[in-house]
């Protein structure tokens, strides 16, 4: 064969490679992921699930994107963009609930299936949500745990949060609320709540103002894994470690420090990973027609079993498990 001729046979063999993976790829169920923002690392653990899932079904394009800030105006640039590539599903994590309604609508109206997880939307713009857990279940957890800090002997409390609009934060701290009147719960005063954003320094900055600005503060209790963070590390600076402990909802790889420090005695969490497939899932399910959201459906969810829907279009995954000194650094490898 002469040079040209293998030249040739070689570039239509290319040209036929790479049509095939055009091909390939136009076939295949583009699935966005939108996180409240990047480079949190509870969306990263949730990014994992969702790319095992994609994995699993074979022929899934997952888009992992969120804005750098966590706001629903950002939210909304990021959607936009992603419904003029056409995606096929979009998975939120809200910063509103209702804010993000108008494009999830827009969204759902071009024919992509709109879910949520995480952090809810209101049910008119999307087709369900998945809870990691039962919301009243979480409220209760965080009220024992805060608690249990205090040794029983109740005392001060304050909530660090994450962006005063977060579904999910305002649900957890409404159910907290409820836990705290009960008789049980009766020393704990719940004396302010704050808001850092879901970012480091502001949740840092105002863990310190909590701290300084109540001196008889018994127990910060941080309903998200960016505020708890920064609340133990303000603890530990302020020398305050056996007088103010820290406590709420965390990851095992980001506390295990805290809690050999002895700012954190427990906190709780589910698997981000097991939430971010379970998702993933869900959505390729609407995609392919298996899905509608109507109650009483249970939908396919791989390793996860099936998934059933309940009322106003929610599911409820797990109960949150609990870390202290005696399980911290096991699950410290996995999330
Ligand atoms: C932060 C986010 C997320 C929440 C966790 C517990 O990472 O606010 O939405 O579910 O904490």
């Amino acid at each position: 064969m002469s040079i040209s001729k293998t030249l040739s046979t070689l570039s239509a063999a290319l040209l036929l490679a790479l049509a095939a993976g055009t091909a390939a790829a136009a076939d295949k169920v583009k699935i966005a992921m939108v996180v409240k923002s990047l480079g949190n690392g509870f969306f990263d653990a949730a990014h994992e699930g969702g790319k095992a899932a994609a994995k699993e079904l074979g022929d899934v394009e997952l888009i992992y994107t969120g804005p750098t800030a966590p706001t629903a105006e950002a939210q909304i640039e990021v959607i936009n963009s992603l419904i003029s590539q056409k995606v096929d599903a979009l998975v939120i994590s809200a910063n509103d609930k209702d804010a993000l309604v108008p494009i999830a609508k827009r969204a759902m109206q071009r024919g992509i299936k709109v879910i949520s997880f995480d952090s809810g939307i209101a049910p008119a713009g999307r087709l369900m949500q998945l809870n990691p857990s039962n919301n009243a279940l979480i409220g209760t957890k965080l009220a024992e745990m805060a608690s249990a800090a205090t040794g029983g002997a109740g005392g001060d409390i304050a909530i660090l949060s994450a962006t005063a609009q977060a579904t999910n934060q305002n649900i957890w701290i409404a159910e907290m609320k409820k836990a705290l009147a009960k008789p049980e719960f009766g020393k704990l005063k719940l004396v302010n709540v704050v808001y850092g954003d879901d970012q480091s320094d502001k949740s840092y900055r105002e863990a310190l103002g909590l701290l300084r600005s109540n001196p008889n503060l018994k127990v910060i209790v941080a309903p998200t894994t960016v505020g708890i963070v920064a609340s133990a590390k303000a603890v530990a600076d302020e020398k305050l470690v056996g007088k103010v402990y820290v406590t709420g909802l965390g990851l095992p790889s980001e506390m295990a420090g805290h809690v050999k420090s002895g700012a954190v005695k427990s906190f709780a969490i589910w698997n981000p990973i097991d939430l971010g497939y379970s998702a993933t899932r869900l959505a390729y399910a609407f995609v392919k027609g298996k899905a509608s959201g109507k109650q009483g459906e249970q939908i396919e969810a791989g390793r996860m079993g099936k998934i059933t829907i309940e009322g106003d279009g929610e599911a409820a995954m797990a109960a949150p498990f609990t870390y202290d000194a005696s399980n911290v650094e096991q699950f410290a490898k996995i999330f």
